[in-house]
């Protein structure tokens, strides 16, 4: 379904860092004291901020005898500069998504090769979770967006495994509002290939007989490790001796 990644490779790295140094940083390292300061490694989508590749197809993604890694593919999508007064979050382009198909969902798919050095390990020893996030914005009534994450034991959409992440969102109608969506779980043991996904439910992209796009932008993914037993103990000893402190100083004050 989708592909995961963050937006390092930016095609105007000032730009990038002014719009995004400050909230990715701050996200890894919340996430990294979340994580005990035992994160392990990040993965990145190719292109994560639609900015830099044109589209290539849905089928070509997931239905090959091998994937394309790297390559969003499309159902339904475009990718624009600007609609109204929907501008791209991300510099210079976002993705544009309305119906046209005659499924349920209007998908765009990035694969994600996870077997090699970097996250073989962590896979294999079962301590893997994943963090996939990306920006919603609508101005048509009720959208409802959604990311996903499918677990592939090989190249091809044949060797799923594990049951996918995946979670819809309500989407505010208020242009230009960009809104950040995410998913997370565990990563099953055997996966080598990752698919997320965007999507936006074709329904609620058709309001009062006309069809409005969706757009979705920056989509970010990364890869860490599960905290260790002893982090947890670390974290809860820490805990308690706060609650120990914060007690005394109500008895004293008292
Ligand atoms: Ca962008």
């Amino acid at each position: 379904m989708n592909a995961s990644a963050t937006v390092q490779n930016h095609p105007h790295p000032r730009l990038h860092r002014q719009l995004h140094h400050r909230p990715a940083f701050l996200h890894r390292w919340s996430a990294a004291l979340l994580l005990g300061c035992s994160a392990a490694a990040h993965a990145q989508l190719v292109d994560g901020g639609f900015d830099t590749q044109p589209l290539t197809t849905m089928a070509a993604v997931i239905g090959g005898p091998t994937f394309l890694y790297g390559q969003w593919g499309q159902e339904s999508s475009t990718l624009s500069t600007g609609v109204g007064p929907n501008v791209p979050a991300s510099p210079t382009r976002m993705l544009s998504m309305t119906i046209g198909n005659s499924g349920t969902a209007t998908q765009t798919a990035q694969a994600i090769d996870v077997s090699g050095p970097s996250f073989a390990g962590l896979i294999a020893s079962g301590n893997a979770i994943f963090s996939y996030s990306a920006l919603f914005n609508a101005d048509s009534a009720g959208p409802v967006g959604g990311l996903s994450m499918d677990f592939f034991t090989g190249n091809s959409f044949a060797t799923v495994i594990g049951a996918p992440v995946i979670a819809n969102f309500a989407v505010d109608n208020i242009p230009g509002n960009w809104q950040v969506h995410t998913i997370s779980g565990a990563i099953p043991v055997g996966t080598q290939s990752m698919l997320a996904q965007v999507y936006y439910l074709n329904a609620s992209l058709a309001a009062a007989g006309f069809v409005q796009p969706g757009f979705v932008d920056s989509a970010r993914l990364t890869i860490a490790a599960i905290p260790e037993p002893s982090t947890w103990a670390m974290m809860g000893l820490g805990g308690l001796l706060l609650g120990w402190r914060h007690r005394r100083q109500l008895r004293q004050g008292a």
